[in-house]
This record gives C-alpha cells, structure tokens and sequence, in this order.
C-alpha cells in the first residue's frame, strides 16, 4: 500500500507533538508556575512561583535526606567542581502527556513574549559559585543581577526545558544561589513577582539559616516572621524555603528553637 507522503507528514508531526517531551528527565527543575493554590479568584492567582518539588531530588539517599546538591570534581581546570542541577521549564496546559510540567490550573495563560516574558533574575550568589548555560543560547550567570529571559528560549526553541550547569571552586563550603522570577512586560495585566528560592550545594545550611549565607542573624529572623505560622509547608515550597526547619508541616515556635540555637554562630 502506498501512504501519500503528506499523510506520513502528519502522522510523525502527531507522534512529536504526543511524545512525552520531558517527562522522564531524570534532572531536578525549578518549574515556573502561578496561581500555586490552583484556585480561581484567589490572592495569588496572578503571582508567580518556582515550583521546588524536584529541589534537591537525588541529592539524598531517601528524598529530601539532605538539603544540598552535592558538587563533584570535574575535568575541567576552573570552577572544577560541578553539577548539571536544577534546570528551568514552565508549567504549561497545552499537552497532557508531557508529565510534571502539565498543570493547567497554575500554567500562565498565552503565548510567550506576547502575553508574558519572564524573567530569571540572580539576587543572591555566593563567591566562587556560576551557573552556566551550556546549550543554545548560551549564557553566564556570575553575579548578583545577572538574569535571563526563560519566555525568550521557550519563544526561539519552542521548548522551556532548560538544564544549567552549577559550577564552583571547591566542593567543600557552603554555596548557593538565590533566584526569582518576574514578568517583564510592561502591561497593566503583569503578574507579581515570586518569593525568592535558595538552591545549596556541598553542605547544608544551618538551620534558621533562611537568606543562606552560613549565618543566623536579623535577616533570617525577619524571613522566619514572614512564614510564620504558615501551614502549608511542603516539599513543593521546599518547606516554606526551610523556615520549617524541622520538616513537620508547619512554621512555629519548634523552628523558632531551632534558629535560635544558630543564632550568630560563626560558619566553619
Ligand atoms: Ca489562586
Ligand atoms: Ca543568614
Ligand atoms: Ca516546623
């Protein structure tokens, strides 16, 4: 039988457009989402979020048994020690077989870069840490203020899946990188910006340690404050950002305890 090429065109277009694109990634992602409640005509229908389910996924024996990537000694002669995660993508409602990223309640509603354009900013970094793009576009992100445009690459590849690479100068001390997202057009419909999200590497931060830097102080308490009595703590807001210390479900005064004992002391 002889199938008009036109035909087979069509069939392999639909074999692509159902194939569960990344579904199977076995790397972390931060995933860009709103709406995180996923209910309608709520306080944060139109505020951005990264999804941290995945945060720190393989980093431990069981899941989530330590709260930190580890970086391993690499070939290369710089930034020697590496690690190929967390990347980006989006939430989206277009294609139901592409696994995690398919959330229509919390994907954003139309078309990159002409319904939003969101941006990943870098706010915090500590020294001696980078993460690279390797593929298409490439990018360096070296310093705080550094950022790049997700709706872009998702607008030129057709494709938000994007993996970086963490690389630093050592795989002893405590790193980290601190990241947001925010919508860049100028348009009345904006969404809000989201909360900021750690990702660490090496060693886990101490605990209260919230504005990661490897101390306790009057920042951490403030941050501590925000979530307070939050109770909505979970592996997908990584724990309220580790104001749950104590990974029980909610932020009171058994994480305060757990600040406390921190409180000022020197890093290693
Ligand atoms: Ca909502
Ligand atoms: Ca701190
Ligand atoms: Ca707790």
């Amino acid at each position: 039988m002889k199938v008009p090429i036109i035909t087979l065109l069509s069939m392999s277009f639909a074999l692509f457009l159902g194939a569960p694109a990344q579904a199977d990634c076995p790397l972390d992602h931060l995933i860009i989402g709103c709406n995180r409640d996923g209910i309608e005509d709520t306080a944060d229908d139109k505020q951005l979020f990264l999804g941290c389910s995945q945060k720190y996924r393989h980093s431990g024996e069981t899941e989530y048994a330590r709260w930190f990537y580890p970086l391993n000694k690499s070939i290369f002669p710089g930034y020697r020690y590496r690690i190929g995660e967390p990347g980006f993508d989006v939430l989206q409602s277009a294609n139901p077989h592409t696994g995690y990223t398919y959330d229509p309640n919390r994907a954003p509603i139309g078309a990159p870069m002409v319904d939003y354009s969101f941006v990943v900013e870098c706010v915090a970094l500590s020294p001696g840490l980078r993460a690279v793009h390797k593929n298409y576009p490439q990018f360096t992100i070296s310093e705080a203020g550094d950022d790049f445009c997700h709706s872009d690459i998702l607008d030129l590849r057709n494709d938000g899946h994007l993996h970086m690479s963490y690389q630093a100068t050592d795989g002893n001390d405590l790193r980290w990188i601190t990241f947001r997202v925010y919508d860049e057009l100028e348009d009345e419909d904006v969404y809000e910006p989201s909360e900021p999200v750690t990702i660490v590497f090496n060693v886990a931060p101490p605990a209260g340690d919230l504005v990661v830097d490897g101390t306790v102080d009057v920042p951490d308490l403030t941050r501590l404050a925000h979530h307070w009595l939050a109770e909505t703590s979970s592996p997908k807001n990584d724990y309220c950002e580790r104001a749950d210390a104590n990974r029980d479900g909610a932020v009171n005064m058994l994480d305060f305890a757990l600040l406390a004992s921190n409180w000022r002391t020197p890093p290693d």
